[in-house]
């Protein structure tokens, strides 16, 4: 089965920065994603905190898969191009009664990328307005707005984030998803989610797409070639991943982000500032040791 968009999906997209639902993983993907995270929670609980955040298509090759799944690239290719890199792919799981919440925000507000990245938002559990689903303003993609940058120890630990100042929240639309459904929005859309109030947990993986000859406002970004080919070398290549989380993984995850620390989930450096992700607890100690 074909996910081609038809062009007034396409025409929807540019004008609201969102398209709301499309079913693209089978519920044995979702069960296999789901096993995979779960015995990873179960192996290594001390890696969860640091690995589940940034770039985890580095660390996992069954996240870097699901990245080149191709009911998603199907419609990041009909939205953004033919030549796309995974330039981020990020858990978010909210436990039940926890709290963990996203205050609303654009991706690309302290980092811009033109054309701008689309997020795949893929839920591997139904996300529901109980559980915390994803909730967006239409139509706010067209600009960046102002915005505080805060940290959030919760949902993105060792980060700031930016957050968008006085949203109309009367204008937010619940993007509620069954398992294996996906949500497309632009980098640009302002989007948040509330705290997961039911019994369940809500588990979300969250992957960027960026066009080959996307520009980047600051710094140089870095991605795994996910479709077509890169003729314009804007983006650093990264390597895929060796296994499940393996040492290589980490080293290699670790070398990405201390030589391309400027990217729009970690912002621009400040003069002077150091270079800080989440990351194993070795990091401090193996620093010297790493051939960048
Ligand atoms: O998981 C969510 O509900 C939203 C997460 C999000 O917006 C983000 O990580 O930027």
């Amino acid at each position: 089965m074909s996910n081609r968009l038809t062009q007034f999906e396409v025409d929807q997209f540019a004008e609201l920065g969102y398209l709301s639902s499309t079913k693209c993983l089978t519920d044995a993907e979702c069960d296999a994603l789901l096993e995979h995270i779960e015995s990873f929670e179960r192996d290594r609980p001390d890696d969860v905190g640091w690995a589940f955040d940034l770039k985890t298509n580095l660390l996992f090759d069954w996240v870097y898969a699901l990245g080149a799944h191709k009911a998603i690239l199907e419609i990041a290719e009909d939205l953004l191009g033919p030549n796309l890199f995974n330039t981020n792919s990020i858990f978010r799981i909210k436990e039940s009664s926890t709290g963990t919440h996203y205050g609303w925000h654009q991706d690309a507000a302290r980092i811009e990328v033109e054309p701008c990245f689309v997020i795949a938002f893929v839920s591997l559990t139904d996300s529901t307005k109980e559980n915390g689903c994803l909730q967006v303003i239409p139509g706010s993609h067209k600009r960046i707005h102002p915005f505080d940058v805060i940290e959030n120890a919760d949902g993105q630990p060792q980060r700031r984030v930016a957050r968008t100042k006085d949203v109309d929240e009367s204008k937010a639309e619940l993007l509620e998803l069954k398992a294996g459904e996906v949500a497309f929005f632009s980098g640009r859309l302002v989007h948040g989610s509330g705290s997961n109030t039911s019994s369940e947990r809500r588990i979300a993986v969250l992957t960027d797409y960026t066009a080959a000859d996307a520009k980047q406002s600051v710094g140089q970004g870095s991605g795994q070639l996910v479709c077509g080919e890169d003729n314009w070398r804007y983006i650093a290549p990264e390597p895929v991943p060796q296994g499940n989380c393996t040492s290589v993984d980490v080293l290699n995850r670790r070398r990405v982000l201390t030589t391309y620390p400027e990217n729009p989930l970690m912002g621009p450096l400040q003069p002077g500032q150091a270079i800080e992700f989440p990351d194993a607890p070795d990091h401090e100690s193996n620093k010297l040791g790493i051939a960048l």
